[in-house]
């Protein structure tokens, strides 16, 4: 069994080709799963590109821009119909940094963690370039979901993560409601309902050097109420685990 790292993109032609060969000189093997929401700027055109070169790479293209959420589970779908025992999620514009990858498979694959959490909360906070206002707003927003669910995680909208591929059998990503920044929190969420081992591994996050943000007050909105009615719904109906 192999390890998977989903990679959603919209417009991120200045970014997908190096992150690709960063995440392909990893010391530990990862395919790479790239989730195209027909990008104007052509992003999966380049992918085709590099597919012939790049055993380890491939290409899922989605009529529209669907949102992260949607792209993620159509990820975990196509990563479950396979063989894969880890299966990662991070960004395409380098936020996330790729070496850390292999810290977050290595708190998986060795330290016991059933989900791994690429956090910048965790010791101080870890953002590099952002705007204040933009660093406070995200380290609010993630307070406020630990106090609404109760859950002990200090990076709660983190979306640089490694499951174990049992996490996601039992989570059905399908049942899933939220789609934006409150889908990261949904999926955490229902993991710890599970039960689940999830460790936080610090990292350091750097605003992207290239290409330009899709950030939209919406999918604040969203979050904001959809973690409140989140954590009504689960004090009536617990998920229980499905699958070994
Ligand atoms: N497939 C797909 N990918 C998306 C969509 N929206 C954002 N992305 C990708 O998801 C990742 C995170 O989005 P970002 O735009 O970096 O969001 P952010 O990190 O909150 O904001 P900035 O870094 O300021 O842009 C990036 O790789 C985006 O290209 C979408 O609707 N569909
Ligand atoms: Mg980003």
């Amino acid at each position: 069994m192999s390890n998977l790292v989903i990679v959603p993109t919209y417009n991120e032609k200045e970014n997908i080709t190096d992150l690709v060969r960063a995440i392909t000189a990893l010391p530990v093997p990862f395919d790479i799963l790239v989730i195209d929401d027909n990008s104007p700027d052509g992003t999966a055109s380049l992918v085709k590109e590099m597919i012939p070169s790049f055993p380890n790479l491939h290409l899922m293209e989605r009529e529209g821009k669907m949102g992260l959420g949607r792209a993620y589970i159509a990820g975990f779908d196509w990563a479950l119909q396979r063989d894969y025992r880890y299966i990662c999620e991070m960004d395409a514009d380098f936020s996330h940094n790729p070496d850390d990858l292999v810290r977050l498979w290595d708190a998986c694959e060795n330290g016991g963690a059933d989900l791994a959490i690429g956090s910048r909360y965790i010791s101080g906070v870890n953002v590099v370039n952002w705007p204040m206002g933009r660093v406070l707003m995200s380290y609010i927003a993630s307070m406020y979901v630990r106090m609404v669910t109760g859950m002990k995680i200090m990076d709660t909208t983190a979306g640089f993560k490694c499951y174990r591929r049992e996490v996601l059998q039992n989570i059905n990503p399908g049942h899933i409601r939220l789609i934006g920044y409150g889908f990261q929190i949904e999926m955490k969420f229902t993991a710890w309902l599970l039960g689940y081992k999830i460790v936080e591994v610090p990292i350091i996050f750097t605003d992207r050097k290239a290409g330009t943000s899709k950030m939209s007050g919406g999918i604040f909105g969203e979050a904001m109420w959809g973690v409140v009615r989140m954590k009504i719904v689960s004090i009536f109906r617990k998920p229980r685990r499905i699958a070994a």
